[in-house]
């Protein structure tokens, strides 16, 4: 968990200010491309909204064991985690030959999941080529298995309408050259050359871009290590643009505290999308910036017989269904083993998302993100807008027991309303002061989400909403209610949680409007679970509590915690807001925040 949030502080932190396209980077007529350009070679990007990430390498074969031992990490990390030399994790290449292999199968999985892209590492850190290069011995040549996969798929690719892109690792715990040196790598050079190292990476890469027809993105990672830097990402860049320049490049071709979605300020940024791994950002990164969240099935990349720490395939499907909302790609990943097999519990996962896409699939591929400031409390919102129509299709995970779909701040009467579920279906739609309301069938068509659709001529309108008081004037703010800001803070509701969560980085922060229309003194009080002790501020009209709360269990053992009085003296909307305390912050979970009248002493 510690990793984890580690990693998770450091991508927050590095997917911060909005990040955009690579800007004029040099004297590269590949990049000093107009916005229309730039749209046109995202396009293919920006409708796909699904892909396959497929890490596949020697460490499949370890399946995540050496010598009879358990690698306690990732699958493709063994060599590192274990401390492997170099000439002992050669003895994985004459047993290396995946001859159940079958390109077609690996594709049309993808494509009867609904992704519209794949991305297979040619290269991970081991070092070792998915493909006969010719530039070293070190690869898939020098196995049993004497055939080309990357050109197998491609083939399938092109026939099957699907993109082929590739993962490449700028980190090589292999090659000689590469620094910093890995102390249990007995391959070194007396006298390593970084500069021979990118020599021979540029000609993999050559290799790669020139022998496999159109690639879709090259996806670069292992850019953190103080050997990489922003000019060499942007050198890189340029390159492998100048040999295929409708390439889409992520942004780990930078360096990775650089490069990573713009952290830093004036040029410094390369690469066409942000990153985010393990993780959907709270809110996205607002309009014109795109990125793509990257996730195992279970908990490793690479093979591990050992894993079978499954997510549900409700948990896939939501997941899918939040980043969409959010304006993001999901790319999922598959871990196939030494033999060449994509495993069942991968399988028998793509296949129930396929159904579920044959159903709702258009309300996913081609959609731009919600248009609601705040996460819906039932589910989320995907858009389209084609020529004057806008259609707004509403993704329901909780079905109302009423039938009565309330939608918060939407102020626009729909000319239609219908379930993708059922074309016959016409449902009937109520507008209010607050909202709309859409009266739904007694159940719902699926168990996972059930897919509204709205259409409205033109642009409708949606107001944020605050939450009102309660006759007796006390006000609940709901955790599903809040408008999060940051990179990882969100909204949780896996495994019947309802709560902000992931709240690891005390930059992130949480608001929410309220209507008071009746002023007063008041209590205040949240519900919070927090492991370690925590302090933050709570503001609201003009006021600011510094406040702490009790350490609980765990992140799901909510105590209500008396936060101090507050005075709000006029009717009308307020925004409160839960901020971290700098130097006191701990991450914490919260529920939700309660106001109540402070009544005069009797
Ligand atoms: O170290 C790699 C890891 O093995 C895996 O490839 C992920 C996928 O995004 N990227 C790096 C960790 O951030």
């Amino acid at each position: 968990m510690k990793h984890l949030i580690i990693t998770l502080l450091t991508l927050a932190a590095c997917l911060g200010p909005q990040a955009r396209a690579a800007d004029t980077v040099g004297d590269n007529p590949y990049l000093n491309e107009t916005p229309a350009q730039h749209d046109a070679r995202m396009k293919w990007f920006r409708e796909a909204r699904f892909g396959m990430f497929i890490h596949w390498g020697l460490y499949s074969q370890a399946a995540g064991k050496w010598d009879g031992k358990a690698t306690s990490g990732a699958g493709e990390w063994m060599m590192n985690d274990m401390q492997i030399p170099d000439s002992q994790y050669a003895k994985l290449v004459p047993q290396f030959n995946p001859v159940k292999f079958d390109a077609r199968a690996w594709v049309q999985l993808a494509k009867s999941a609904g992704m519209k892209y794949i991305v297979i590492t040619t290269k991970h850190h081991e070092g070792f080529a998915m493909y006969p290069s010719a530039l070293t011995d070190w690869c898939l040549k020098s196995t049993p298995f004497q055939r080309d996969p990357l050109k197998e798929l491609s083939v399938a690719c092109q026939e099957a309408g699907i993109k082929l892109c590739f993962y490449h690792s700028i980190m090589d715990w292999h090659h000689p050259d590469y620094l910093p040196h890995k102390p249990w790598n007995d391959q070194a050079n007396a006298n390593p050359d970084f500069e021979r190292y990118v020599t021979f990476m540029k000609g993999q890469l050559k290799e790669l871009l020139t022998n496999y027809g159109p690639i879709g993105l090259l996806w670069f990672d292992g850019n953190w290590e103080n050997s990489w830097n922003y000019e060499r990402g942007a050198d890189l860049y340029k390159y492998i643009r100048g040999i295929q320049p409708d390439l889409i490049v992520n942004n780990r071709v930078g360096q990775d505290r650089n490069g990573i979605a713009g952290t830093t300020s004036g040029q410094e940024r390369v690469g066409d999308y942000g990153t985010p791994e393990q993780t959907i950002p709270a809110n996205g990164f607002g309009p014109g910036v795109d990125w793509e969240t990257c996730m195992t099935m279970n908990d490793t990349w690479g093979f591990k017989t050992d894993d079978q720490n499954w997510k549900s395939t409700q948990t896939l499907i939501h997941n899918l269904v939040d980043i969409a909302s959010k304006g993001g790609n999901y790319l999922l990943n598959v871990g196939p083993t030494g033999e060449g097999l994509i495993p069942d519990a991968s399988i028998e996962r793509l296949k129930e998302i396929g159904r579920w896409m044959e159903v709702n699939g258009e309300a996913i591929h081609a959609t731009t993100a919600s248009p609601f400031d705040r996460q819906l409390p039932w589910g989320r919102c995907t858009r389209k807008v084609e020529g004057d129509s806008t259609t707004l299709y509403l993704h329901v995970f909780d079905w109302p027991a009423d039938g009565k779909l309330f939608v918060p701040g939407l102020m626009s009467a729909a000319q239609s309303a219908g379930l993708l579920a059922d074309a016959n279906a016409t449902l009937k739609t109520e507008t209010g002061e607050r909202g709309t309301t859409v009266y739904l069938p007694p159940t719902a068509p699926d168990g996972i989400s059930s897919t509204v659709v709205l259409k409205f001529a033109g642009t409708p309108e949606i107001v944020a909403v605050p939450i009102f008081q309660q006759d007796d004037g006390s006000v609940v703010l709901p955790a599903r209610e809040a408008r999060l800001h940051g990179a990882t803070i969100q909204y949780e509701t896996t495994g019947g949680r309802d709560n902000i969560g992931y709240w690891l980085n005390p930059a992130d922060w949480a608001d929410w409007d309220l209507a008071v229309k009746q002023p007063g003194k008041f209590t205040v009080t949240a519900q919070i679970a927090a492991p370690a002790l925590t302090s933050f501020e709570l503001s609201v009209a003009g006021q600011t509590l510094r406040c702490g709360a009790p350490v609980t269990a765990n992140y799901d053992a909510f105590e209500t915690v008396a936060l101090g009085n507050v005075e709000i003296s006029a009717a009308g909307k307020v925004t409160l807001s839960l901020h971290a305390l700098k130097g006191g912050w701990q991450p914490m979970n919260v529920k939700s925040v309660g106001l109540k009248p402070v009544t005069a002493n009797p």
